[in-house]
């Protein structure tokens, strides 16, 4: 008990405690992702439903050439986040940067896909940095003189709200700096139906990745939370342009975490996760407010999911 105890980050604890006691109640959504929550999120990209991955992948292995040629050489590629098994390859393939900075919180992950990479690419340096990005973080002093391309991929845009996303896409210009260059992922409005079927889909692995964060609080938290007193259920809320995911009490129930009582209704909930999705207009907005100017937008033929390249 004391062993897990010690490694619970206390923010961890701050977040559900203050989340849980909220007129609306939720949790942010980075705590989805612990090592479990990471493994289902990797098998939900694999899900025939989840469009948004195969999409950009296919995409992306379109279009690069042609990003490729509106990138200076000698480039160093910032990716945030540690960078996916395939995605990131496919960019440095066609960019063939100088230097590749991945950014990502969990020191093991990063370490792992960063020597994978250096594998790959021996021509290439790799310089991984350990930070929450979404936080005040420093570049390595060595890249300071390079021409900079961020790599923002997966839509993880669309986790933040409006005004926290416009935040994130100015601190990321104040860390490239005026003259460099952003390659960003974002998901699109399209029919409700399939919205939904990406993020509520037969095989239940989604379900299991929300319901995975009461799982992580009985843990880590010394929860009591009965996991069958909550279902899964995404909602498309118009209004935001967004798909929320939600834990629904599916009776009145009551629990204990860190000592302290909380009681849930039938029918309430726990918002969970956001994730927005932009029309051509408001993807482009939005990175204008974040101090990017878009030079270069490609979509899919279905017009799924779009991949922006802009210039601060
Ligand atoms: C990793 C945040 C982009 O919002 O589509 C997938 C996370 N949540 N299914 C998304 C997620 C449920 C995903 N992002």
């Amino acid at each position: 008990m004391l062993e897990t105890a010690e490694r619970v980050d206390p923010a961890f604890r701050e977040d559900v405690l203050a989340g849980l006691s909220a007129p609306i109640p939720a949790v942010p959504a980075r705590w989805l992702y612990d090592r479990r929550g990471s493994e289902l999120f990797d098998e939900i990209t694999r899900l025939p439903s989840y469009y948004p991955t195969q999409t950009e992948t296919a995409l992306l292995k379109q279009i690069l050439p042609g990003v490729a040629s509106r990138v200076p050489s000698g480039t160093a590629v910032v990716e945030f986040g540690a960078g996916s098994a395939t995605k990131t390859p496919l960019l440095l393939e066609a960019v063939r940067p100088a230097v590749y900075v991945p950014v990502d919180i969990s020191g093991d992950y990063l370490r792992e896909s960063a020597a994978e990479i250096a594998g790959l690419f021996p021509s290439i340096r790799v310089e991984p940095v350990v930070a929450d990005f979404a936080r005040p973080f420093e570049l390595p002093e060595s890249i300071s003189a390079f021409p900079k391309l961020g790599f923002f991929p997966g839509s993880t845009i669309g986790n933040f709200v409006p005004r926290t996303a416009t935040d994130l896409l100015r601190s990321f210009r104040d860390l490239l700096g005026v003259g460099s260059q952003l390659l960003i992922g974002m998901d699109r409005v399209k029919p409700i139906n399939r919205l939904l079927a990406a993020y509520d889909e037969p095989e239940g692995v989604t379900a299991a990745f929300n319901l995975n964060l009461l799982e992580r609080i009985n843990r880590e938290l010394d929860g009591d939370i009965p996991l069958d007193a909550f279902r899964h259920e995404a909602r498309w809320n118009d209004i935001l342009s967004r798909i929320e995911m939600h834990l629904v009490a599916t009776r009145d129930v009551s629990f204990t975490i860190a000592d302290r009582r909380f009681s849930f209704a039938s029918g309430s909930s726990i918002h969970t996760e956001n994730s927005h999705k932009y029309g051509p207009r408001g993807s482009r907005v939005l990175l204008l407010a974040g101090g990017w100017t878009p030079i270069a937008e490609w979509n899919d033929s279905a017009g799924d999911f779009a991949v922006i390249l802009s210039e601060a």
